[in-house]
């Protein structure tokens, strides 16, 4: 069976989605996430122009050569673009290999070790109470597990809380939207959030919490410990994770489980951070770090350090992904825990798919392949728009992470 077309498809069903669909001799088609927020033509162009003419010709099952070929192809290594490129082929390829089998790709990938793979949604309100009405509404929506966000006094606009869509993350907008960060005040505000958050509903839900990328380690350091009687599952993206070793200072000040990676796009990213068991989770996902054959060579290299993953399932990446990750969620031992936050309606009807989400758990279903499609029609009624995701600025106007 061999490649003999490679469509990239870009629509916006409610935010930007690039889809790599791969044709083949037989007849059999797979499809293949290829979204990176707020640069998402930058990928589809690297997949038309320099991916795409190499492919065609090529068997569709030869699934590891091919990836090992995109990586060294480009004699440039690794990075955003090229992963997300990389990652669409080789999802669409074991979707098409599990099509021809007639199995689901989790068969492929070893089998089922778990029932279901436990899910964590996004509770984010300007004030805690708020907040912590929507913990309490997840939990009746049977989730065991959810992130908690709240707003920071006298900072307009900061990560997690909800808002106006026009300036959410993924919808996009003309130009970058300014939020304002001050940590001494978030640092102020976040234990007391977790204080309430155990008030009301006690240990029997995991709660987790994201910094964004916004601290200083010995900022991270005393967070971690502040936090460490609630209990988080984990204190995500507590620093920029440019420099692994930063993780080391925080490690030495506190036991609150860290969590970082989403915007890994390879092992290289975090090799030091797992083999120094720095971190207790691995945030990398299929659309950034090379598909399910990259995510599944950083799963393998965390088990003996006892890192799980936790997959990134943000809204600002396809239906396509989110199958992935349950293919592998249920297939692969290390795995903990599987983020997932709802995409738009319509978003839903371009992908229509097989998995499902219950008591708190997700499930990739029996489809053969992925269980995911693009309904091709329904993608073009969704032009492109671009757009950016938003920047930070400190009170005194200094750019800092979003
Ligand atoms: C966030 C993401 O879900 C998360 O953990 O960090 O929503 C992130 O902000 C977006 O994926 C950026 O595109
Ligand atoms: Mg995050």
């Amino acid at each position: 069976m061999n490649i003999t077309q490679v469509k990239v498809i870009v629509t916006n069903p409610g935010r930007n989605f690039v889809t790599a669909k791969i044709e083949t001799s037989e007849g059999i088609s797979g499809v293949g996430d290829a979204t990176l927020n707020g640069r998402e033509l930058a990928v589809a162009t690297y997949l038309s122009e320099h991916v795409a003419p190499m492919l065609i010709g090529r068997d569709a099952f030869a699934i590891e050569d091919t990836w090992q070929l995109m990586s060294r192809a480009s004699y440039w290594r690794r990075g955003p673009v090229q992963t997300a490129a990389q990652s669409a082929i080789d999802m669409a390829l074991w979707d098409i290999k599990g099509k021809a089998l007639g199995v689901p790709v989790y068969q492929l990938l070893g089998g089922r070790c778990r029932t279901g793979v436990m899910a964590y949604t996004h509770a984010g309100a300007a004030e805690i109470s708020e907040t912590i009405d929507d913990l309490q509404m997840f939990i009746e929506q049977g989730y065991h597990a959810v992130r908690l966000q709240c707003g920071v006094p006298g900072v307009p606009d900061v990560y997690g809380v909800d808002r106006d869509t026009s300036t959410q993350p993924g919808a996009g907008t003309e130009r970058p939207y300014v939020e304002g960060w001050d940590t001494s005040a978030y640092l102020g505000v976040v234990p007391k959030l977790f204080e309430a958050a155990r008030e009301a509903v006690g240990f029997g839900t995991h709660l987790l919490h994201d910094v964004h990328h916004r601290l200083t380690p010995s900022e991270a350091g005393w967070l971690g410990k502040r936090l460490e009687d609630h209990r988080l599952f984990w204190l995500e993206d507590a620093l920029a994770s440019d420099y692994q070793s930063a993780y080391r200072l925080v490690r030495q000040h506190t036991t609150t489980p860290l969590a970082v990676g989403e915007v890994f796009t390879s092992l290289v990213d975090c090799e030091q951070l797992i083999r120094e068991q720095l971190i207790d989770y691995v945030r990398a996902s299929a659309v950034h770090a090379g598909g399910l054959t990259g995510l599944r060579k950083i799963a393998a290299f965390a088990e003996p350090y006892q890192v799980k993953t936790g997959c990134h399932g943000a809204a600002d990446m396809s239906p396509i992904t989110m199958a992935a990750a349950l293919h592998f969620g249920v297939s692969t031992h290390n795995v903990g825990i599987q983020e997932r936050a709802l995409h738009p309606e319509e978003a839903d009807d371009v992908f229509p798919h097989a998995y499902t989400f219950s008591d708190g758990y997700l499930d990739p279903g029996e489809a053969p392949g992925l269980g995911v499609d693009i309904d091709e029609a329904l993608a073009e009624r969704y032009e492109y728009r671009r757009g950016y995701l938003p920047v930070v600025r400190l009170r005194d106007g200094t750019l800092t992470n979003w």
